[in-house]
């Protein structure tokens, strides 16, 4: 008998140590799963009752940018279909679910003189339902949807929005902080000021690159810092949850193993996540040394009276420091980098200023969308890097998905879900702090300038019917039976 028993024993010893495709893995019981959407993709009722104009009304309305030239009016409808979206995250049998506030759905004109009792209510309706269902609700109070009339006003270029930021987040932990226990400030600051501000691809579309995004992220790091100051000092002694941000970060993973490469990809990283980041989550806190070095030498050589990149005072550098109860990462794909052979032009760029060059392994399976590539190792990797460069922080992923185009049978969903689940569990036998895993998205919705051509969701939704019917996709089984079990099978 304890012959047989040292056999199964070696056996299972082999299986782990083999690391034998097929075999089952445990998450562990700290980690929560859920899965995320943001207000404009989502909603619609882009006029219902009192509800202001934003960014996004006036960039689909007023420009024809969109490819399928649709527009967020009425999205999943689910600013009346909020109680449908509710069984659905039943049925998927998730832990908590991170939906954003759309700023000028509860204060019509941006400002906090006039607050909107139907906005209000429409979250205190979601915010009831979550909870009487068991559900942790997760508020984002920003994914990119400013009111046209603080654009107007220059938006996050104008650093005076610091202020009126902090309004509306006091209107949000005055109003659902009693119920609501985890605040993520700002959704990808990367995305609204390179592409919004410096870029053409997201709104407002200023097209001002080298100069705007600076002025942006900085504001944006300001407003992020007095917020978390504002809920640590007020609200967490009576509320007592938790708030951060939520970083956009690939992998960058050196296109060679040459010194000029790897420098090249260290140096991608500090000026997209570290931009962000090393404010924030470093001990020394400001911007990445590398990003003062080149953007004031290129300044300089360009002509400016001073560096195009905005200066900290160290009073702002110490008060941005450590504002963060979690690392918020959202993450999806890896790309290649590699030193550029032709080099520096004479105009005011971004892409200049960092001066690398990404691009994707020919072998890697691609998604509906150009830029998203299955590469589940660029996730441990990066899990890893936060790990190492910032002092092992709680992270919560609060994004994390793939794309088709109009499918329920989504086996590549599938499979990439189950990949990158087996990276996340691989970061965390690395010693990564890995609390929170959401999935992008709960449906289909609003996908940004590519309309509804390109779907994330686990639920299908059809755009066709003016109901938005609802059906749950292959992936959506899948997700349930990885809640249900709190494993997955090694890929
Ligand atoms: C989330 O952001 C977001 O939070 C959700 O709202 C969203 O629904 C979800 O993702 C799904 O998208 C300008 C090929 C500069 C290579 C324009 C093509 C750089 C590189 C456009 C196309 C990467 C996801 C672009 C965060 C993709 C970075 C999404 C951030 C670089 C570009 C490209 C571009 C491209 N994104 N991402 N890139």
């Amino acid at each position: 008998m304890a012959f047989f028993k040292l056999i199964a024993l070696l056996c299972l010893l082999a299986v782990s140590a083999l690391n034998v495709k097929g075999e089952v893995r445990k998450f562990p019981d700290t980690l929560s799963f859920g899965v995320a959407t943001a207000a404009y993709q989502i909603e619609g009722g882009w006029n219902a009752s009192d509800k202001g104009e934003n960014i996004w009304d006036r960039f689909t309305h007023t420009t024809d940018t969109i490819k399928d030239r649709s527009n967020g009016d009425v999205a999943c409808d689910s600013y009346n279909q909020h109680k449908r979206d509710v069984e659905m995250l039943k049925e998927l049998g998730v832990d908590f679910y991170r939906f954003s506030i759309s700023w000028s759905r509860i204060l019509p004109e941006g400002f906090s003189n006039r607050l909107s009792q139907d906005g209000i209510a429409y979250y205190d309706s979601l915010i009831n339902d979550l909870i009487q269902a068991n559900i942790t609700p997760s508020i984002t109070l920003y994914h990119w949807d400013l009111p046209q009339n603080l654009q107007d006003l220059g938006g996050w270029a104008n650093p005076l929005m610091v202020d009126y930021f902090i309004d509306f987040a006091e209107v949000a932990f005055e109003a659902f902080g009693d119920r609501v226990k985890t605040w993520i400030t700002f959704n990808e600051p990367w995305v609204v000021c390179i592409e919004g501000y410096g870029g053409v691809t997201k709104a407002p579309a200023l097209g001002i690159s080298g100069i705007a995004e600076y002025m942006c992220a900085h504001t944006i790091l300001k407003a992020h810092a007095k917020a978390y100051h504002l809920y640590d000092e007020v609200y967490r002694p009576i509320q007592n949850g938790r708030i951060g941000m939520s970083l956009n970060a690939g992998w960058d993973e050196p296109a060679t193993q040459s010194p000029a490469d790897i420098e090249a990809a260290q140096r991608n990283t500090q000026f997209n996540l570290g931009w962000y980041a090393h404010p924030v989550f470093s001990r020394e806190g400001d911007y990445p040394q590398v990003m003062k070095d080149r953007v004031a030498q290129k300044s300089l050589e360009q002509g400016y009276s001073r560096s195009r990149l905005p200066e900290f005072t160290p009073e702002e550098i110490a008060y941005i420091r450590g504002t963060y109860d979690f690392f918020g990462l959202n993450h999806y794909t890896t790309t290649l980098v590699r030193m550029p052979t032709m080099r520096s032009i004479a105009k005011a760029n971004f892409w200049d200023d960092v001066g690398t060059e990404g691009f994707p392994d020919p072998s890697w399976p691609g998604s509906a969308s150009s830029w998203l590539k299955v590469v589940p190792w660029g996730f441990r990797k990066l899990l890893n890097w936060i790990n190492e460069n910032y002092n092992n922080p709680e992270i919560m992923v609060f994004e994390n998905g793939f794309s088709d185009r109009d499918n329920k049978d989504d086996v590549d969903r599938i499979s990439y879900y189950n990949g990158y689940l087996n990276a996340l569990m691989d970061a965390i036998e690395d010693g990564c702090n890995v609390s929170i895993y959401t999935a992008w998205s709960l449906m289909d919705n609003f996908e940004w300038l590519e309309g509804y051509t390109e779907r994330f969701g686990l639920y299908y939704v059809d755009f066709n019917d003016p109901r938005r019917p609802r059906t749950p996709k292959a992936s959506a089984l899948y997700y349930k039976s990885v809640l249900d079990s709190r494993t997955i099978e090694r890929d």
